[in-house]
């Protein structure tokens, strides 16, 4: 283990003091070994909910899930979890009236957050273990691009509850957060800070999903989750024509159960009222988006629109895809 016991300030809050600088909006973090007995619940309802069939095709999410039960697969000499939240864009991206093109998931907009997240956690840390050379600091920033399961890590963080949504909320910033993890080979002296769960009796989230994918509260079945129809599965879209319907103009993931969420309502209208709440500029691949754009664009300009960009996640035969189903969905119904 690294010596990182005897900086003062803390390692922990030279990190967050860190992350703080590079835009992070709340960090914190935690020793594996004092989270582990919280930790075994969470791989628990991991296991239960990969049981339920619930991931899907995500077949990445059973191959790996030894390495999300245990941190040390990961990085072998992992004594602790840094975890940081970044802010996006809470003011609807796309088109909110159907008729004039497709609605996207906020988090799409502007540049790939694996890389913005990553970046500003790794120029965080590295700044830090580079002013303790004696310390010794290794680290492996983790951003939707390993086996971690990052929730867990960010509540036991205390950087917010999971919502009965599934998201992380936190009590000031809400759930328009990306979250970025380090696995670290020291010690933070943490231990687990769990924030109370503030969704009390709400089920707005639930009573909003139009396909109802939140089959309990804490639990989505992606099998049923417009994001994930619209963002994750290949290949023909195995639904009904009422299940299309239910999908509505969403082109690309789907942020409904979090507009429903009080813990954002109140911080979107803000944001409406002064734009500059919303720290992200919109730009990027999702800012030409009328229907009439969207029709005439080749595979080539789609190819290059979404370069950089998180939507490069959805190939361009299921952009077409999403885009003939969104299209028919936001044509007034015909009388027959
Ligand atoms: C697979 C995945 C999806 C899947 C499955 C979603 C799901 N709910 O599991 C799909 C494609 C549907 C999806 C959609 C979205 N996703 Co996603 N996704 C992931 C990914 C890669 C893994 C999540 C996972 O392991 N799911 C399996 C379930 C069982 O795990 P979990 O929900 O994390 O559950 C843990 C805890 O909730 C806890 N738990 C379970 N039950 C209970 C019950 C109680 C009472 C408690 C306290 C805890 C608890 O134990 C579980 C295991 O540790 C993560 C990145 C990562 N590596 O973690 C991003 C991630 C979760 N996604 C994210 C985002 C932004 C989204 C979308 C909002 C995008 C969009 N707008 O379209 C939607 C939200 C839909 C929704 N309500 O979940 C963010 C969430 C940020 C946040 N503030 O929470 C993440 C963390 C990516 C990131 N780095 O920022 N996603």
């Amino acid at each position: 283990m690294a010596g990182a016991g005897i900086l003062t300030p803390s390692l922990l809050e030279q990190l967050r003091g860190a992350a703080l600088d590079e835009g992070f909006i709340e960090a914190g973090g935690v020793d594996l070994e004092s989270a582990w007995p919280i930790y075994q619940d969470h791989v628990r309802k991991y296991d239960e909910w990969l049981a339920r069939g619930n991931a899907g095709e995500m077949h990445y999410l059973v191959r790996g899930r030894d390495r999300r039960a245990d941190p040390k697969l990961v990085f072998p000499e992992a004594q602790s979890v840094f975890a940081a939240l970044l802010p996006y864009r809470k003011a609807p991206a796309g088109k909110t009236n159907p008729a004039e093109g497709p609605r996207y998931a906020r988090y799409l907009d502007g540049a790939d957050y694996h890389e913005r997240v990553a970046d500003r956690l790794e120029r965080a840390v590295a700044k830090v273990a580079a002013a303790h050379p004696e310390a010794g600091i290794r680290w492996k920033v983790c951003v939707d691009t390993s086996a971690v399961l990052e929730r867990t890590w960010a509540a036991l963080s205390g950087l917010g509850w999971i919502g009965k949504n599934t998201l992380l909320i936190h009590p000031k910033h809400g759930s328009y957060t990306f979250i970025g993890v380090v696995l670290l080979n020291a010690s933070l002296d943490a231990s687990p800070k769990l924030l109370p769960d503030y969704c009390g009796s709400c089920t707005r989230c639930l009573d909003s999903c139009p396909t109802k994918a939140i089959e309990k509260p804490h639990s989505v079945d992606s099998r049923k989750c417009i994001a994930y129809w619209t963002l994750e599965k290949r290949g023909e879209l195995d639904l009904s024509s009422e299940q299309k319907k239910t999908m509505g103009t969403w082109i690309a993931g789907c942020d409904l159960c979090q507009e429903a969420c009080p813990f954002n309502t109140k911080l979107a209208k803000a944001a409406a009222l002064d734009p500059t709440l919303d720290r992200e500029p919109e730009e990027g691949a999702i800012r030409f988006s009328t229907w009439e754009e969207l029709e005439k664009e080749s595979e080539l300009d789609y190819r290059a629109r979404i370069r950089g960009s998180a939507l490069s996640r959805v190939k361009p035969e299921m952009f077409r895809r999403n885009l003939e189903i969104a299209r028919r969905n936001s044509e007034p119904p015909t009388e027959n």
